[in-house]
């Protein structure tokens, strides 16, 4: 059977995509946000496989780690709470293709970043992948030929010889230059609430793609950072994201559960939705509510 996957625009989606050529026979590969598939909004048949995504009961396996997608009682395929979708792709061939061992490094990498394992020097100066997860930017849809080449790099390729492809090098190249810019776009556009720190980047204009985890490092003391943009994918709407601060992880509370009530989803730690830009205060208000507790 030929199989298509529809996967998420990061490092973890595009590896549950290099573990599944491995072990299954794939046609397309296709790059989708997560609130479109929540919402309905994505063509789905039963040759899909979906990968780090919600689940969609017209497609013919699904494979995910996040807490807050919904579970059906009966798919083909595999959910459980793990560090990457990646993880759970590998541990379900696994037996039947111990060759896939070979990725033990890649799998071991993905984990760490997908789940934010990182030590303050790696996210001040990342290096290898991840900063090869850094360039994976899910926002931009003239990036795609970039995701599909980086799943055959990553199937069949080492890092360093990742890290030579011309592609990668231009793409690092462009990452840097802007990863600068949004440094100092987070230095300028954040305030802190109580233990939040809000960065909120609805007036910077064009907001160039940077080092996610860079709040965390500029702003130690909060154990909760929030970071408001104007969404590209959908002009009039605002994304909301919010995560535990991955260098003090003293907050105790769910967000993926917190932003269900708002449309979106996410992990205990991390989490994200998509409001209309009109409504974005007033929500923004309402979960500050529940997270400067
Ligand atoms: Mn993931």
């Amino acid at each position: 059977m030929k199989w298509n996957v529809l996967t998420r625009a990061d490092l973890d989606g595009i590896v549950c995509a290099v573990i599944l050529k491995n072990t299954e026979d794939i046609d397309k590969i296709r790059f989708v946000e997560p609130k479109f598939v929540q919402d309905g909004e994505v063509e789905i048949s039963s040759n899909d496989i979906i990968t780090n995504l919600p689940y969609d009961k017209r497609c013919g396996m699904w494979f995910d780690h996040h807490i807050a997608n919904v579970k059906p009682k009966d798919f083909k395929g595999a959910f459980k709470v793990a560090p990457s979708a990646a993880r759970v792709v590998y541990d379900y061939y696994l037996p039947n293709f111990p060759a896939l061992s070979k990725y033990d490094e890649l799998m071991r990498e993905t984990d760490k970043i997908d789940s934010a394992q990182l030590t303050y020097n790696e996210v001040l100066e990342p290096e290898g992948y991840l900063l090869l997860s850094m360039t994976i930017d899910g926002k931009f849809h003239e990036d795609e030929p970039y995701w599909q080449h980086l799943v055959n790099l990553l199937k069949d390729k080492s890092l360093p010889d990742i890290m030579n492809d011309p592609m990668v090098k231009d793409k690092v190249a462009k990452f840097k230059e802007q990863d600068f810019l949004f440094r100092q776009a987070v230095q300028d556009y954040s305030r802190v609430e109580k233990n939040v720190l809000i960065t909120d980047l609805r007036n910077y204009g064009d907001l160039p793609n940077g080092n996610r985890y860079y709040v965390y490092a500029f702003q130690a003391a909060t154990n909760l950072s929030m970071r408001i943009t104007n969404d590209r994918e959908r002009p009039g709407y605002v994304s909301i994201g919010v995560g535990y601060n991955i260098f003090n992880k003293t907050a105790n509370i769910n967000i993926g559960e917190l932003m269900k009530k708002y449309g979106g989803g996410g992990h205990k730690a991390v989490g994200s939705t998509k409001v209309k830009a009109e409504d974005a205060d007033r929500v923004v208000k309402e979960m500050l509510g529940y997270l400067t507790r």
